[in-house]
């Protein structure tokens, strides 16, 4: 149990370093170190069952799955943090972090996704990055899923500070016209650093995703011949997939209004690809559903025929009434010809009572519940977010073609109405 303990202070070094990197490699975007946070095992609250500490001074706890330690964090800063385990498994096992365990709504709050521990002789560094955590107290559990694991510690580092959006536009949706109140026609030489911010990592992203979303890579976004490309890239960067997701966040929100994208979807086994709106309250995944959540397209490629390219179009909204994880959600669904050959013309139209979904100028979903907060908490601000995610609790449903290294959403244009 000595190496183990030397192991750690060997690590601590690096682990300087690797910190003083994350905080300022997105958006160069220094992050005060007093917001770095650490959970050490042996300092846990509670247990699923009586866990052996493995060294003489206590430092390491052996989990078996399934089994948890539950902990407090008090955060200083809304941020998307990255999560750094320090463990060691005999043979391969798998670790995650769930927040908010005295949650109300007898939901799981998964923040890390599945980290995979490999085998290794002493304590060493896993960890993933983008995690969202709220300023303020969190009830958190650290699991073993599957394997035993010794944990020494879990090192939480905030990365890009969760940015307040300056200006919403408020849309009328009563008038006679429809007329344009922003768009991007994505027709200059790169993405417009004035309408778009990039959300970075791989915490898995609610839905155990593989991708990581990467910050201002032309690899994984680039504008070319007036499209907006997000391309998800295997074994590329590092990771086992890279892509990219862009929000208005921080930039610009919107409030009512015609939202229309036009856009050709990915084909192939395992994509999934999305065109949305998450409310500006979002801070982390207790904030969601309650944000609000609008789904303008969402496409996964295991619904598209190879052959022809035709593919369903989804439109739904996430309410706390109404929202997936307890599977009551609202969704319609349009069999669109041709889907990921061609472009086609996506669109809600979201007064203050309801929220309708289009595609190509036809009228497919109705969403009109709005008794209620719980139900229609969209009489707020929503940014707007495009991003292709790969494999994931539904896009990897029906597992990933093992052929494909490349996947492409290409988007034209976005554009926002008011009426008049
Ligand atoms: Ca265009």
């Amino acid at each position: 149990m000595k190496l183990i303990y030397l192991s750690t202070v060997v690590l601590l070094g690096a682990v300087i370093a690797c910190s003083n990197q994350a905080k300022m490699q997105a958006n160069n975007q220094p992050m005060p170190s007093d917001n770095v946070r650490v959970f050490q095992a042996e300092d846990h609250t509670g247990s699923s069952k009586k866990f052996k500490t493995e060294s003489g001074d206590s430092s390491v706890v052996l989990m078996d799955e399934p089994g948890w330690i539950s902990f407090d964090m008090d955060f200083g800063v809304a941020a998307r943090y990255r999560v750094q385990v320090f463990a060691q498994a005999a043979a391969d096992a798998q670790i995650w972090v769930e927040d908010y365990v005295d949650n109300t709504d007898g939901r799981t709050y998964n923040v890390t996704g599945n980290i995979p521990v490999t085998s290794t002789e002493a304590v060493s560094e896993f960890y993933i990055e983008g995690s969202p955590f709220n300023k303020g107290a969190h009830k958190m559990k650290f699991h073993v899923s599957s394997g035993s694991v010794s944990i020494d510690k879990v090192v939480f580092t905030p990365m890009v500070e969760h940015q307040i959006t300056p200006e919403t536009l408020t849309q009328k949706m009563d008038g006679d016209d429809w007329k344009l109140a922003w768009s991007d026609e994505f027709d200059g030489d790169e993405v417009d650093d004035s309408k778009w911010t990039y959300d970075v990592g791989n915490w898995g992203w609610g839905n155990n995703e593989l991708q990581y979303y990467t910050v201002k890579r032309k690899e994984n976004a680039r504008v070319e011949d007036g499209n907006l490309v997000i391309e998800a890239r295997k074994n590329d960067d590092g990771k086992k997939w890279t892509s990219a997701r862009l929000t208005t966040r921080g930039k610009v929100s919107f409030l009512y209004g015609k939202i229309e994208m036009r856009a050709q979807v990915p084909r192939e086994r395992g994509n999934w690809a999305a065109g949305w709106t998450l409310g500006d309250k979002y801070r982390d995944e207790i904030s969601w559903p309650y944000c609000g959540e609008i789904d303008i397209l969402e496409s996964v490629g295991f619904e598209v025929n190879d052959e022809t390219g035709d593919g369903i179009a989804h439109a739904t909204v996430h309410t706390p009434a109404y929202y997936f994880k307890i599977n009551n959600q609202i969704s319609s669904t349009k069999n669109i010809p041709n889907m990921a050959g061609e472009f086609h013309t996506y669109a809600v139209e979201w007064t203050p009572t309801e929220v309708r979904g289009y595609v190509d100028g036809e009228k497919y979903y109705v969403y009109d519940k709005n008794a209620n907060d719980k139900e229609w908490p969209f009489n707020q601000a929503q940014n707007l977010i495009l991003n292709l995610a790969m494999g994931g609790g539904w896009g990897g449903a029906k597992g990933l073609d093992a052929s494909i290294t490349s996947q492409k959403f290409i988007i034209d244009y976005v554009r926002v109405y008011s009426k008049e």
